[in-house]
């Protein structure tokens, strides 16, 4: 599926260290959207090949930047391409592509420019308790920081117009490039929407993923981002 004939959507999955994931990923993903840009994250590991292997179109950082430039990189690549729509995906098995369908069925009949993963309104089985309040948390901040009143602030996965993500100026290389693009959709009042989605906490990608204690480099990201503005 690529939404409808002549209308083109890309997935973009930022990578890094996920070659005994990567293939599994791109795979499944590639039976439903033909168009998958995978950006490996300067990793230290075979994801490029694993991704390659699996059928993606590769892109690869020479060092690690971070998940927000890794984004920036496959955005940008599939815009260059043609992209109508864009949907920024996980490496790591915690997305799933019926989700994917969902929200841009949604775009689609809402017109909207994004809509936002929402495992609030979805589900989350594996979640530990400080995730969990983690996350309640970064709710509130972005509820002050940018009005915007959303479930579920740090969810990766996303559908995007290609307007939107022609709009979207990403300087977070990191993980605050979240609540950067959270002001953006408040500060060009773009139009979105949250869909529930699941998101999965395996054995796997709680050892991959975030540490808790990352919010407060997220929070530091942020506050130098305002300060350099
Ligand atoms: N951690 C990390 N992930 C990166 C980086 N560059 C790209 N990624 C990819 O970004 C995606 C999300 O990373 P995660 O660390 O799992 O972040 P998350 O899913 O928001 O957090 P969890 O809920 O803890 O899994 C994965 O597909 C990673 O492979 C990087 O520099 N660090
Ligand atoms: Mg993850």
């Amino acid at each position: 599926m690529s939404t409808t004939p002549d209308r083109t959507c890309w997935i973009v999955i930022p990578a890094y260290n996920e070659g005994s994931m990567i293939r599994t990923v791109v795979q499944s993903v590639l039976q439903t959207f033909p168009h998958v840009v995978v950006v490996d994250d300067g990793s230290t590991d075979d994801t490029a090949q694993q991704a390659a292997a699996a059928g993606a179109t590769v892109l690869q950082h020479l060092i690690n930047l971070g998940q927000g430039a890794a984004l920036q990189t496959g955005l940008r690549y599939a815009l260059q391409h043609g992209a109508d729509y864009l949907v920024t995906f996980d490496a790591d098995g915690q997305h799933r592509c019926e989700d994917v369908e969902k929200m841009l069925a949604v775009l689609c009949e809402q017109q909207l420019d994004v809509v936002l993963g929402s495992r609030f309104l979805g589900e989350a089985p594996g979640m530990s308790w400080s995730r969990w309040l983690l996350l309640r948390l970064a709710v509130v901040f972005t509820r002050l920081t940018t009005g915007l009143s959303l479930t579920d602030v740090h969810n990766g996965l996303r559908v995007f117009s290609r307007d939107a993500a022609r709009r979207l100026r990403l300087r977070q290389n990191r993980m605050a490039h979240g609540s950067e693009i959270l002001e953006q959709i408040a500060r060009y009042q773009m139009k979105y929407a949250e869909v529930g989605n699941t998101i999965e906490y395996t054995d796997y990608s709680r050892l991959k993923g975030q540490k808790t204690s990352n919010a407060i480099r997220i929070l530091i990201d942020l506050f130098i981002g305002k300060l350099t503005r």
